[in-house]
């Protein structure tokens, strides 16, 4: 039988096969080859009885740190136009690890019943010039949440974002009725989130969801120099167009995408976000050398 590990708690794995979900034990073999389960795992079990043991891991596509999640396809990157006010640099952070990680990343302003200024505007720009998809969202009133259901099926998808922008509301609305009771378990689980750091996968729309608690701050200086670029899409067409081929966009002559910027096929905020990064990786290499 095989399934999908939907949540794990103190040694235990909680698996989605067809309809049921089965608790089991993971086999310790596992540990020799460094594998323990996670959630989001494609697993075979083995049953005895009611519950069962995990008798396979299947190779994963993806795995995601915080929160440890394997398979995640896509990212719902959420902000808020207003309290709290959309933190740019998070943002493009975020934007940049999702292609870290491979996941399909789209991103939601959620709020729209506050104010909306020239400020946010400026930052959907940036967010589409880069070739994301943007959509707006009033969740506590159910706004633009079809809009969300319709990229669920077949994916994975984590919602993560800062804290308060209302990820939660977004996915209590995705799910509906069916998530109220879930919701309940949840948020028993939410009180020991902090300590057990575990994440569920929620099932809907055939697709599967994890929220994920706010953060506020958010590293990527662990990705190489050189490796950065690749992380800004729409710098992919313009790649070969540098002088050098070892061109890092910085201070390199006939660069094809300090080009970009200047005849504005390239968002200038994105460029100087991606500077900065660099800068970021470049000075943490000199402190340990
Ligand atoms: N005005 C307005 N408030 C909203 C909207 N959606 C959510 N909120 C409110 O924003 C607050 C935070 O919402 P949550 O869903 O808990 O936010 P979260 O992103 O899950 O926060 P963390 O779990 O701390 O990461 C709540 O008071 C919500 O009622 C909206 O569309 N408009
Ligand atoms: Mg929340
Ligand atoms: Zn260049």
């Amino acid at each position: 039988m095989d399934g999908t590990i939907v949540k794990g708690i103190a040694g235990f794995y909680y698996i989605k096969v067809n309809n049921k979900i089965i608790e089991c034990k993971s086999r310790g073999k596992f540990r020799h080859d460094e594998l323990s389960p996670m959630v989001g795992d494609r697993v075979d079990i083995l049953l005895q009885g009611d519950t069962g043991v995990i008798e396979k891991i299947y190779p994963r596509s993806s795995r995601i740190i915080r929160p440890a999640v394997s398979n995640v396809t896509q990212a719902i990157v959420v902000f808020a136009v207003k309290n709290p006010d959309i933190n740019e640099e998070l943002l493009n952070k975020l934007l940049v690890s999702c292609e870290f990680n491979n996941l399909k990343a789209i991103v939601c302003f959620n709020k729209l019943d506050l104010e909306l200024s020239d400020k946010e505007k400026s930052i959907e720009d940036m967010v589409k010039s880069a070739g994301y998809e943007v959509i707006f969202l009033k969740a506590k009133e159910g706004y633009g949440i079809d809009k969300i259901k319709e990229r669920l099926k077949g994916e994975i998808t984590v919602l993560c974002g800062p804290s308060g922008v209302g990820k939660s509301t977004i996915l209590n609305h995705i799910a509906g009725k069916e998530l109220m009771e879930t919701g309940v378990i949840s948020d028993k689980l939410k009180r020991g989130k902090h300590t057990t750091r575990h994440s569920e996968l929620i099932e809907i729309d055939g697709g599967f969801i994890v929220d994920t608690p706010g953060f506020s701050s958010f590293k990527i200086d662990f990705i190489e120099a050189e490796e950065l670029q690749y992380y800004f899409p729409e710098f992919k067409n313009y790649l070969g167009s540098c002088k050098f081929t070892s061109c890092l966009h910085y201070k390199e002559p006939n660069c094809g995408i300090k080009k970009m910027v200047e005849e504005g096929l390239i968002n200038r905020k994105r460029y100087n976000f991606y500077l900065k990064m660099l800068d970021e990786i470049l000075n943490k290499k000199n402190i340990i050398r």
